[in-house]
């Protein structure tokens, strides 16, 4: 008798969207873990995020990506073009809807781009947990079908998992056979550093409202072992684009950049798994939103 030899599949999966369709929610989802922040607000994400998932008969590396709109100036486009530059070197590309905005006006942008490539795409239908009647999916899905071929279209819940495994079955079958691409304990080949200065900006999403998180920008300037008290000693900058920013951001008498700081610490703590020192400074970059240099400085645009 000869033996069957198990098919193994991996490869690249894009999640792309909308802003705020649950992209960055669905890859948490998915790895169980903090990869990427979220927020209720728009344009979140900001960089391409690898978060890689392998099971016994697959590796699946998902790519997060900043969401697809209309860009008004020279930091949204660099946003866009970082998404849309994702989309060219992956296997599949798992295309996000939300199910009560899927007349987004970004869709038929994103439609008209992965059109043009020769990429499988399978749509996820996101927030069914927000609709009561299951019914109401019916016509989205309906009017979903005939814009392109798509290989599947998946009702799902990333925030509460509902669907998610049926997704990854879709994804999986349509992945290439080869083998892994990365060990199998590795869920993301960010940085701790990034993963650190991105928790801190997702507490500012959180806590500070207005237009004033889309003018921070976080960078970790020390990250060294406290050997002494058995901790890791972090100091991160808080940038901003103005002094009144500055001053919203520290709050009165510090208690927003103390609860920032409480916040974050939490999260970076479950992230390193051991006790943590977090300094935080807020320091004014004027218009670092326009300033090419400091864009790259602090990690925008294309690698
Ligand atoms: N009710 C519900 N809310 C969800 C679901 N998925 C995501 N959300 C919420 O939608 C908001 C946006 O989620 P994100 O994951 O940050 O969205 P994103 O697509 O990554 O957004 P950008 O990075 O800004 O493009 C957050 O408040 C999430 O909690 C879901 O399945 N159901
Ligand atoms: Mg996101």
């Amino acid at each position: 008798m000869t033996e069957q030899k198990a098919i193994f599949r991996s490869g690249y999966v894009a999640l792309v969207g909308a802003p705020n369709v649950g992209k960055s929610t669905l890859l948490n989802q998915i790895l169980q873990e903090k990869i990427s922040i979220t927020a209720p607000k728009p344009q979140t994400t900001r960089n391409r995020i690898l978060g890689i998932m392998t099971g016994p008969s697959s590796q699946m590396i998902f790519v997060d990506t900043p969401g697809i709109h209309r860009a008004r100036d020279r930091f949204n486009q660099i946003l866009v073009d970082t998404a849309l530059a994702a989309l060219n070197d992956v296997d599949v590309i798992c295309f996000l809807i939300e199910t009560g905005r899927a007349d987004h006006p970004a869709n038929e942008a994103i439609i008209e781009a992965i059109q043009r490539l020769n990429t499988p795409v399978i749509v996820a239908v996101n927030k069914i947990d927000t609709v009561r009647n299951k019914q109401e999916l019916l016509p989205v899905i309906d009017r979903f079908k005939g814009y392109m071929k798509f290989r599947a279209i998946v009702p799902i819940s990333a925030l509460l998992g509902d669907g998610v495994y049926a997704l990854l079955t879709e994804i999986e079958q349509v992945l290439p056979e080869g083998p892994a691409y990365y060990p199998e304990d590795y869920l993301t080949d960010q940085p701790e550093r990034f993963l650190v200065a991105e928790l801190i900006r997702e507490k500012v999403f959180h806590l500070v409202h207005q237009e004033i998180p889309y003018a921070v920008a976080v960078t970790v300037e020390q990250f060294s072992e406290d050997q002494q008290r058995h901790r890791i000693h972090i100091e991160a900058v808080v940038h901003v684009e103005r002094d009144s920013q500055k001053a919203i951001i520290i709050g009165k008498q510090g208690q927003m950049l103390k609860e920032i700081g409480k916040q974050a610490r939490k999260d970076i703590e479950a992230l390193l798994g051991c006790r943590v020192y977090l300094g935080l400074f807020v320091r004014v970059q004027k218009n670092w939103r326009k300033n090419p240099r400091v864009l790259a400085e602090f990690g925008y645009g294309l690698k």
